[in-house]
């Protein structure tokens, strides 16, 4: 072992020569607000939100997600006892070993035949021992979704997501509910490019594939909303492809799923603002592309499917896959311009006046 740690000294310049230690202690002197303001910076950023950490997944609120999780320290465990390993012998060997003014030079020799079997066998054997949870973790989050895990169908758009439950009969975009307790299977797929979902506290990351389904199964166990967002880079407003999971309690999804599939909600006929929102949406503009109705669903009035559906989009926190809160102001906004607040946009700028937008607020705003 001294043999190989030596030739290791020898190969390397000493990097601990006491003037260049003294220098580094110098720099960090001169400099102690810089260093102070480099260490609070993740206590400051932390401070700015209620939930310091929404998209980590060291917090897992699934089995999938905690059986990763598991997973993961158990191999960040390995790799610790690697690391202070390797870094007590490079630092043992720097200082035991450096060069001293006026030394002989070192014994040279080649190769340690005892030393090289053990660096080569210790890590087979750590890989085949994070090798064994590893594959048992795949097998148990790829396996086949127990019978009664509600059906969903998640389909990636430029940019914005898409949520099927075909056997609840709901479609609904962006922000997806699911009951706490059991088990959901998502069924992945993307309607242009190469999306991934991804909401880090409930379970890993899928891609969404055009003509192809991946899936991921799941069973949340903590009530609450979850952030995520599309892990693939898929265009302009890639960064802007959010996406929201709210776990419900079971009496809480049930009733979200009665509201969706409930007949829709009769155009209020004594509010003048919500029958001519109703109108701007119906009407027929030129180029034809820009009305409403071609791009969007609407129970009882459209079929559109380039666009999300809007039956119950007032039932909705936020629009444009969480770019903007569902209230007036962020209606508006992105009727106004959507290429402007999402760039690319699929949904185009479409003419449309201050009055129209006031109706066509009031008309969404409606439809929950
Ligand atoms: C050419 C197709 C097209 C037309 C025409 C169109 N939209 Fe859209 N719309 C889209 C697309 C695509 C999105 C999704 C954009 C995104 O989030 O990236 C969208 C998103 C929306 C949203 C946000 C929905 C949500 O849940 O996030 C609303 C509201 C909306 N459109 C209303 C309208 C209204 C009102 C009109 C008519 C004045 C209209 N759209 C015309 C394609 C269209
Ligand atoms: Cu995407």
């Amino acid at each position: 072992m001294p043999g190989a740690l030596r030739q290791f000294a020898i190969q390397y310049p000493p990097l601990l020569e006491r003037g260049m230690a003294r220098a580094l202690l110098r720099r960090f002197r001169a400099a102690p607000w810089g260093v102070g303001l480099v260490l609070l910076a993740p206590l400051v950023i932390a401070a700015c939100s209620g939930d310091p950490y929404p998209q980590s997944t060291l917090h897992p609120t699934s089995d999938t997600g905690r059986a990763i999780d598991a997973l993961y320290r158990q191999i960040f465990w390995w790799a610790v006892a690697v690391f202070v390993v390797v870094q007590t012998a490079l630092i043992v060997t720097i200082i035991r070993f450096r060069n001293r003014p006026g030394a002989a030079e070192a014994k040279q020799i080649h190769g340690n035949t005892a030393v090289e079997i053990a660096w080569t066998l210790a890590p087979a054997a750590i890989l085949v021992a994070i090798a064994i949870p590893t594959i048992k973790t795949i097998f148990q989050v790829a396996g086949d979704a127990p019978s009664g895990a509600v059906q969903i169908e998640v389909i990636g758009h430029q940019w914005w997501w898409e949520y099927r439950y075909p056997e609840l009969g709901v479609v609904t975009a962006n922000e997806l509910h699911l009951p706490q307790g059991r088990p959901v299977a998502l069924a992945i797929s993307s309607a242009d490019v190469i999306h991934s979902f991804w909401a880090p506290k409930l379970s890993g990351k899928r891609d969404a594939m055009p003509g192809r389904i991946t899936r991921l199964v799941f069973t949340p166990d903590s009530v609450g909303t979850y952030l995520g967002q599309c892990a693939e880079f898929c265009g302009p407003s890639h960064a802007n492809m959010r996406l929201r999971v709210m776990v419900d309690t079971p009496q809480a999804f049930d009733a979200w799923v009665a509201h969706q599939t409930a007949a829709p909600v009769a155009v209020d006929s004594a509010q003048a603002m919500i029958l001519a929102g109703e109108a701007a949406f119906k009407k027929i503009r030129d180029p034809a592309n820009h009305s409403c109705i071609v791009c969007h669903t609407m129970a009882g009035v459209s079929g559109g499917v380039a666009g999300p559906n809007l039956s119950h989009v007032g039932s909705r926190t936020t629009i444009a896959s969480g770019l903007l809160p569902n209230d007036s102001a962020g209606v508006a906004r992105w009727l106004r311009d959507p290429v402007a607040e999402k760039p690319g946009s699929l949904m185009p700028k479409i003419d449309l006046t201050d009055d129209e937008i006031a109706a066509l607020v009031a008309y969404l705003q409606s439809r929950n």
